[in-house]
């Protein structure tokens, strides 16, 4: 009963928003350094067009410059179906807010996709979850068009039971909310290294 109250409350206050990109609030004074390290991505939503699959893990560096550099590893399918882990590269240019980057992204092998999105970081308390958002084209009444977003968890297991409600709101802060899909985790990208015997 509780949970259709809350659902019912929580669609009120969707109704409610105005879904213009600019009014989306990000992290107050966002700490890169904490943000710092392995995210596992544990729900997204999808942009138009190829995009990474599953088993989509990110580690952000700051370097020795206060400059934000990233990895990211995911499942993808190209040429219709060649079945692969994608090793992705980024560097992030600031704006004045400093949630908000742009997201210059490259892949390993030269045949993945490049590209320069926005990459908001919505919300995260840094030591469990974190909410990332895109929108890659702007609508002309403001509101986005095609967007991406990756809710990340610092564990592999998924989100906390604790964290889920916020990360709800937050899906629907974005007005993204019933968009995302879960992300599996199977062990497809992750390397096997390999022990030499003695
Ligand atoms: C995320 C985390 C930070 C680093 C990077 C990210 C995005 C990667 C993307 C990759 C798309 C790859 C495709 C390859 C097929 O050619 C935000 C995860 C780089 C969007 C579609």
């Amino acid at each position: 009963m509780l949970r259709y109250v809350v659902a019912l409350c929580l669609l009120a206050l969707a109704w409610g928003q105005d879904c213009q990109v600019a009014n989306i609030q990000v992290v107050p004074n966002f700490d890169r350094a904490r943000y710092a390290g392995t995210w596992y991505a544990v729900a997204k939503k999808d942009p138009e067009g190829l995009f990474l699959l599953d088993n989509i893990k990110a580690t952000f560096i700051v370097g020795e410059d206060g400059k934000m550099t990233a990895s990211a590893r995911g499942r993808v399918i190209i040429l219709n179906n060649w079945e692969m882990c994608a090793d992705m590269l980024a560097t992030f240019e600031e704006t004045p807010d400093p949630a908000k980057f742009r997201m210059k992204y490259w892949g390993v092998a030269s045949y993945l996709q490049t590209g320069n999105d926005d990459h908001w970081v919505i919300d995260t308390d840094y030591d469990n979850y974190a909410v990332h958002y895109s929108c890659r084209l702007l609508d002309s009444d403001g509101t986005c068009l095609d967007s991406y977003s990756f809710i990340f968890s610092r564990h592999p297991t998924g989100l906390r039971a604790e964290d889920q409600r916020i990360v709800t709101q937050k899906k629907m802060e974005v007005c993204l909310l019933g968009k995302y899909r879960r992300i599996s985790h199977t062990g497809f990208c992750e390397t096997n290294l390999s022990v030499d015997p003695q």
